[in-house]
């Protein structure tokens, strides 16, 4: 039998290093599913919702550097693709979504599901086509996956039915995917640099996701001269662990010492990182350098001194041996002393967290990360598993965290953590989920990880609410409006679904509970954390506006007979609000 359009794609795609597509079935992708079939290189992940594969697949996209494929039909599963397709543009995640069309006979009448894919996937995809003749097949999709590899991100190949299931032309399907070009600053650029960094009294560094490789050289720079380094959310995975100069991280959810460090230096230099909260990047007293690969997150989020493109390992060793040694360790010193008042200040609801009821998921982040292998994956929904992430997760050399950084979507932990369970067999992978996260996406999926007996562990921490936007509200100085919600026994359901289910209400259960969930191996957890609802997290520094914000808010809700509820907030965040 002669190859069709499909078997064309999946032995390209094959060729290209995917492993897993996931989505759901129907109409116009028959004849690509069939084609997966025959072909048996590729595995197919059925899922119950589009989104969540797709979250899956960036997760494992975004770890092995492989591209994953996703696969949604024509309009309303093509639809379901989308959030997660921008996810993987933000965290440049090399997804290739392969969206069923209508039949190439009635393209543009209007036809029942038909979508426009140019004008649907145009925010999210960096490369859309429609294969409307066979002999497209080979560019298109040569070029669907070089653009995914290459320049991270996420394509889309449109494909009606018909036309997956044509004769395709006898083309060939190899094809090269060139190794990233080795890229830093010119000579010149860099010799400005080294005097910039030599005239400095003191120097900080901050640091993101481009300091992925690298992160060796960015500590040895450090420690030649005696910098401390803060990072992004993105970052400190990478410049957290065995690095004496570490001072955690500023934003919204900062902790430790990086704000000042960053504040204090002479010179700051910006190492990969586009962290999109400029109010927290100092202001002209500071010289700021910025390195990174992509022009175009050159001074975009601060008024810069220098700006320099190229890829941070490269860049950092040819600095390496050209700046002098720093001798004053002052400086360094200070920001690694205020670094660790602070955890120690972090500490107070670890350690009283055995007798403090409801629960602080303070003290259930910090136990989850003693009690979790050296090489756990840990994902955290966008809400306030974030913050307990950030500053009770602790990363290793060869630990892994995820969430939706930089796109900020809901509900992503358990799909993330799935997709990299399957990429990973025998890594403990734990998603930290939230209660609205989990109802949002993760509950129907659960089913799906029960099918396939997929051991992730799934910790939520059931507060009852939207906690994240609640803090947000009063952080702006509003009434909390439309954050609350009802919850089932989510063990319960668990266990009626047939997955192992824990329920945790007593602080004195958390320990055995979550020991309890890490060691089963058969098939998936879900741990019902009961929390407090009133646990607040401040960033280490808090601009005026949040100060004034929360003033506000607590007055109000005083005034409107409110009291109960702002007595327990205060009360419960003694020596942090
Ligand atoms: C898909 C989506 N919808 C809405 C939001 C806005 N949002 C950000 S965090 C959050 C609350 C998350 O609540 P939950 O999952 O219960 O976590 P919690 O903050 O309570 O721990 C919301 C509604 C978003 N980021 N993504
Ligand atoms: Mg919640």
């Amino acid at each position: 039998m002669s190859k069709n359009v499909a078997d064309v794609l999946w032995e390209m795609l094959a060729k290209a290093g995917v492993k897993r597509c996931y989505g759901i079935v129907g109409d116009a992708l028959n004849p690509v599913v069939d084609a997966l079939r025959r072909n048996g290189t590729i595995e197919f992940v059925a899922v119950r919702h589009e989104e969540y594969g797709v979250f899956a697949a960036v997760a494992e996209a975004y770890f092995t550097g492989n591209p994953v494929v996703v696969c949604g039909t024509s309009g309303p599963g093509v639809v379901h693709l989308f959030n997660g397709l921008m996810d993987a543009r933000k965290e440049r995640a090399p997804i290739i979504a392969i969206a069923g069309d209508v039949e190439s006979s009635i393209l543009d009448t209007s036809a029942l599901e038909e979508l426009n894919p140019y004008k649907f996937f145009d925010a999210a995809s960096l490369y859309t086509a429609r294969l409307v003749n066979p002999e497209q097949a080979r560019a298109v999709i040569n070029t669907a996956i070089l653009t995914a590899v290459l320049e991270k991100g996420p394509t889309v190949i449109a494909i009606p039915g018909d036309i997956a299931a044509a004769d395709a032309p006898d083309q060939p399907t190899d094809f090269t995917i060139a190794a990233p070009a080795i890229l830093r600053p010119s000579d010149t650029d860099l010799g400005k640099l080294v005097t910039m960094i030599d005239e400095a009294k003191t120097v900080a560094i901050f640091g993101g996701d481009g300091c992925r490789e690298g992160r060796d050289e960015v500590v040895e720079l450090a420690c030649k001269l005696k910098a401390p380094v803060g990072y992004a959310f993105r970052g400190k995975q990478w410049l957290e662990h065995d690095n004496p100069n570490a001072v955690d991280m500023t934003g919204l959810i900062g902790y430790g010492g990086a704000y000042n460090a960053l504040h204090e230096a002479d010179l700051l230099l910006m190492l990969g990182t586009d962290f999109p909260f400029s109010e927290f990047l100092p202001g002209p007293s500071v010289k700021k350098v910025q390195i990174d690969k992509n022009p175009k997150h050159i001074g975009r989020r601060t008024a810069l001194d220098l700006g320099l493109v190229g890829d941070i390992k490269s860049t950092v060793s040819a600095l390496l041996p050209a700046v002098c040694e720093k001798t004053d360790g002052e400086f360094l010193a200070r920001q690694l002393a205020h670094t660790e008042s602070f955890h120690k200040q972090l500490q107070h609801y670890v350690e009283n967290g055995p007798v403090i009821k409801p629960i602080r998921p303070e003290f259930l982040a910090a136990t989850l990360s003693e009690l979790a292998s050296d090489d756990a994956m840990f994902f955290a929904d966008t809400g306030t598993a974030c913050i307990w992430l950030a500053r009770h997760i602790f990363g290793g050399k060869n630990r892994r965290l995820f969430g939706s950084f930089s796109w900020a979507s809901m509900a992503n932990a358990a799909p993330n953590a799935f997709g990299c369970a399957l990429a990973y067999p025998g890594r403990q992978c734990i998603a930290l989920c939230g209660d609205g996260g989990f109802t949002m996406l993760g509950m129907g999926d659960l089913l799906t990880q029960i099918e396939r007996r997929t051991p992730v562990v799934q910790v939520i921490l059931n507060n009852e609410k939207y906690d994240f936007v609640h803090i947000e509200q009063q952080e702006a100085g509003f009434i909390p409006s439309g954050v609350e919600f009802k919850n089932p026994n989510f063990a319960k359901v668990a266990e009626a679904m047939g997955a192992k289910g824990i329920r945790i209400e007593d602080p004195q259960d958390v320990r055995e509970g979550l020991a309890e969930a890490l060691a089963y191996k058969d098939g998936p957890v879900v741990v019902d954390a009961v929390v407090d609802p009133f646990a607040l997290a401040m960033p280490s520094h808090s601009p005026f506006h949040t100060v004034k914000g929360f003033t506000l808010s607590f007055a109000k809700q005083v005034l409107s007979g409110r009291v109960d509820t702002v007595i327990k907030e205060i009360g419960r965040n003694v020596g942090i609000v």
